[in-house]
């Protein structure tokens, strides 16, 4: 390639990440009533700027080579700051090493663009091998508060070149672009994934969702727990108490996690969360809402039974597949809600609702009646109203 064919392939390459950033996503018109899917993923590695994989220098790279290739973009905490919505992703490069990218939209659906530099997040004196899923929590204390997983090498077992560690690390800014490292939550558990620090204080203290676990990847007996810190300088929790458990033949049998910092609302604490479940084609990852008590966060008092958001088509292949996650959210003045969820560890996607069809949701969709007679049961009584309204409302509607 010469000189000139090399500046004509930059400009290319410019020309179809400008159309990426700027095409306009579409709402698919058949939504459930409860949220409505887009046309498109909201942020996908075609959405990284060209000059973080790419070596633009003609001496150096005279093939125009990716160099430091993005394999995904994904598990992305998110916050509405000075009019913008913007979201914190999970860049992970082709050596597997995730760093976080701020991409910012001008109305939260599309038109994402990452800020020129990524976040070099300070590092502990105990320097992690990787960071991600960051949970942004704008507390009243005034600071934005990222938890996100910090693993780093298992040095207790050698031999095993994949025993790893994971703990909550936890940095603060006030504008994602300075950050000041803390050190890690110290708690009693082995390990740490999913933590989530609440937006209040409760009794004058920080309260963090934790999810503690046995080994990397299994949580043994775990669910989502609380704790409480006195402060975050140098957050610790001596007790975690059981929030909401793991449950056998349910969405979360096998595993679940907190997901975004929770939204308050008049009747409660809205939270999102995930699920696990093991089938024969592996972990099946869903989300699913509850609701805990306004003054003791920690109590549920709904729980809508199922899953809320699905892997679904295009959104069930990728580098983990059949996985949908999130870890970040933003409610509007307006009472919209817009839900960014990853699918398969590979794109972000975003789903926009209100508050009020939240509401409604966690406040009316039954629990899960138990087992399958009472599910039976549960439904039949559904069906037998609603042929009662088809005949008397719809009679032209054939049955
Ligand atoms: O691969 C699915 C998810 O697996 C982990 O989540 P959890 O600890 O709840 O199983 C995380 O590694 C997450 O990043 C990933 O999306």
């Amino acid at each position: 390639m010469d000189r000139e064919q090399f500046n004509d392939k930059v400009k290319e390459l410019f020309k179809v990440y400008d159309q990426t950033i700027n095409r306009e996503n579409i709402k698919q018109d058949d939504g459930n009533g409860i949220y409505d899917r887009y046309v498109y993923p909201a942020i996908t590695r075609d959405h990284v700027p060209v000059f973080w994989e790419y070596d633009l220098n003609y001496q150096t790279n005279p093939h125009l080579m990716k160099r430091l290739g993005v394999n995904t973009t994904f598990n992305a905490g998110a916050i509405k700051l000075n009019g913008k919505y913007l979201m914190v992703v999970r860049v992970e490069g082709f050596d597997v090493k995730s760093i976080f990218g701020v991409a910012e939209s001008p109305n939260g659906v599309d038109h994402w663009k990452f800020w020129d530099h990524p976040i070099v997040m300070p590092m502990t004196d105990d320097p992690e091998m990787n960071v991600y899923d960051i949970r942004l929590t704008h507390h009243e204390d005034g600071w934005i508060y990222g938890l996100f997983c910090a693993e780093r090498k298992d040095n207790s077992q050698p031999n095993d070149s994949s025993a790893a560690l994971a703990s909550c690390g936890i940095a603060r800014t006030k504008d994602l672009k300075t950050w000041e490292r803390l050190p890690d939550l110290k708690s009693n558990a082995a390990q740490q994934r999913n933590c989530v620090l609440h937006p209040e204080f409760v009794n004058e203290k920080y309260m963090i969702y934790t999810r503690p676990q046995s080994a990397f990847i299994e949580t043994g007996d775990s669910g989502i727990c609380v704790g409480f810190s006195e402060s975050m300088d140098n957050a610790i929790i001596d007790e975690e108490t059981m929030m909401d458990p793991r449950k056998y033949h349910t969405v979360k049998e096998v595993k679940n996690g907190q997901g975004p910092p929770p939204i308050k609302t008049e009747k409660g604490w809205m939270h999102l969360a995930h699920g696990v479940r093991r089938t024969a084609a592996g972990l099946r990852y869903t989300l699913y809402l509850l609701m805990t008590d306004l003054k003791e966060p920690w109590k549920v008092i709904k729980r809508p039974s199922g899953h809320f958001i699905e892997p679904l088509d295009d959104e069930r292949v990728g580098d983990v597949s059949n996985v949908v996650f999130s870890n970040g959210w933003i409610l509007n003045d307006d009472g919209t809600v817009f839900i960014y969820y990853a699918s398969s560890d590979t794109r972000m996607h975003v789903a926009t609702t209100t508050i009020e069809k939240l509401l409604d949701y966690v406040l009316n969709t039954p629990e899960d009646a138990g087992r399958t007679q009472l599910c039976a049961e549960q439904r039949d009584t559904m069906v037998e109203n609603n042929l009662n309204i088809l005949i008397n409302v719809f009679p032209e509607i054939e049955l």
